[in-house]
């Protein structure tokens, strides 16, 4: 401990970690029998991703995990997140598993074991095994049910090393745009399809936190992504807008997760699109099973306006007419304005409001920029540096006010596949030349390396 009053020092114990998910960075498509999931059907479809990039080598991550278990080491973090890639575990979705698939991952925990650090097991991050989405993907029900058992079956195998298990990643980003905004995989535009989805997803998540307290798992969450959401001005019109958005993007989300029930102007809403017959009784129970921790990622805020022309396909279901603004802040890569106070609204939002005593976690929050590989061999990426020290300072203010944030974890540990924008847009604390696959820790790893060592900056 230091006493100079400029440290910020976070409560012992506090996870430090990074974030990655399996398409993202695996590559080794074909290997060891796994199939397709939407994401490789989706990549490879002409003019669904910048310059047609695909996540078929991503940063090989499944050959050279050994050598991305020395980077986690490096970076000091006590924990670490990824994901399962269901097509490796369970190559068409159902059956029995595939153990190529299963002994990876099995190998991936037993080596951050071996280092002491924690995995942190997101079972779903996007990659639906494609014979799923043949049969329907998440519109339909069964998908729900098929996911439960992934997830029981999966766990049997990981469960006796693996405590801490999210279910899903971004309901939101898996629903709204692959199934209404079509910039995501499946890459539909149906509305009613996505609302759908939203609640098999939701549906999927409660099931396996049921099969898995069955099964005796240690820790058992979700994450979503949440913004908060302002109207420009304010005007009756534009706080109208602000709530939709709110409503679609928030708390059609947390309603149903921490108080058992849709929110009814969400509803309304939606009804001109669809109705809630596919909610059938016990659905929101089961949703609501209560959580050990609800994870949370964030990047930016939204700011609205009504009355908007709203042209094409659009996540945002029956609010296409919504305008979002920006507000001239500084931006990452992304176009997303730089706003940490951001984070600590949301923090203390879903703490205060939802206020159902579960320990929160960021479990993703970092940002793009164009970084250079300079003639020192070196990546100055002061910009990423500063961007996360505001944010970490924002998630401390947040639990000086007495919200239960249990962990932080930095989107990502390397640069690699940002979906649609393919390999154009580096979020990474470790640079990857996509040439030679070489990785090189950039200024703020150095940095970040320093906070999870000290546990404060
Ligand atoms: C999240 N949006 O994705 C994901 O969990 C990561 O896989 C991803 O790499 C990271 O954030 C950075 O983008 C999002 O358009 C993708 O609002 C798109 C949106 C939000 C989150």
């Amino acid at each position: 401990m230091t006493d100079n009053p400029n440290t910020v020092r976070f409560p012992e114990g506090f996870a430090w970690g990074t974030a990655t998910a399996s398409y993202q960075i695996e590559g080794a498509v074909h290997a060891d029998g796994r199939l397709p999931s939407v994401w490789d059907t989706f990549a490879h479809t002409p003019g669904k991703t910048r310059d047609g990039d695909t996540g078929d080598v991503a940063v090989d991550h499944y050959h050279r995990y050994p050598e991305d278990l020395g980077l986690l080491a490096e970076l000091g973090v006590t924990h670490y997140r990824f994901s399962l890639a269901w097509p490796r575990i369970q190559p068409e979705g159902r059956g029995r598993l595939n153990p190529g698939g299963v002994d990876f991952y099995s190998r991936l925990v037993d080596g951050l074991l071996e280092q002491g650090i924690t995995p942190w097991v997101t079972l779903y991050h996007w990659d639906l095994p494609q014979t799923l989405e043949d049969a329907g993907g998440w519109p339909e029900r069964e998908t729900a049910e098929r996911f439960a058992e992934y997830a029981a079956l999966i766990h049997e195998r990981l469960g006796d090393r693996v405590t801490d298990w999210t279910t899903l990643n971004e309901p939101w980003c898996a629903a709204f745009l692959g199934y209404a905004g079509g910039i995501h995989a499946p890459g539909r535009t149906e509305g009613a399809a996505a609302v759908r989805a939203a609640h098999h997803l939701l549906l999927g998540h409660g099931l396996a936190v049921k099969a898995l307290r069955e099964q005796g798992a240690g820790s058992l969450g979700i994450t979503v992504n949440l913004y908060p959401v302002d109207p420009v001005t304010d005007g009756e019109e534009d706080r109208e807008a602000a709530r939709r958005i709110d409503g679609l993007m928030n708390r059609i989300f947390l309603d149903p997760l921490l108080r058992g029930s849709y929110p009814a102007d969400v509803l309304k809403d939606l009804a001109q699109v669809t109705g809630t017959e596919h909610v059938r009784e016990g659905d929101l129970d089961t949703i609501s099973t209560p959580l050990d921790f609800l994870g949370v990622n964030y990047y930016t805020r939204h700011v609205v306006r009504a009355g908007g022309q709203g042209s094409g396909p659009s996540p945002w279901v029956a609010a296409e007419d919504v305008e979002f603004v920006k507000r001239g802040l500084p931006v990452t890569e992304m176009g997303w304005e730089i706003d940490p106070d951001g984070l600590y609204e949301t923090l203390t939002r879903v703490w205060n409001e939802y206020g159902a005593g579960v320990p929160l976690y960021v479990t993703e929050n970092g940002a793009a920029f164009a970084d250079e590989l300079t003639a020192d061999g070196r990546v100055h990426d002061e910009e990423r540096r500063a961007y996360l020290e505001a944010h970490f300072a924002a998630a401390h203010r947040a639990l000086a006010e007495g919200v239960d944030l249990r962990g932080y974890f930095v989107w990502s540990l390397m640069d690699n596949f940002e979906w649609a924008h393919g390999y154009s847009k580096r979020f990474g604390l470790v640079h990857v030349d996509y040439a030679t696959q070489r990785r090189t820790l950039k200024d703020s790893a150095t940095w970040f390396a320093r906070v999870t060592r000290a546990n404060g900056f």
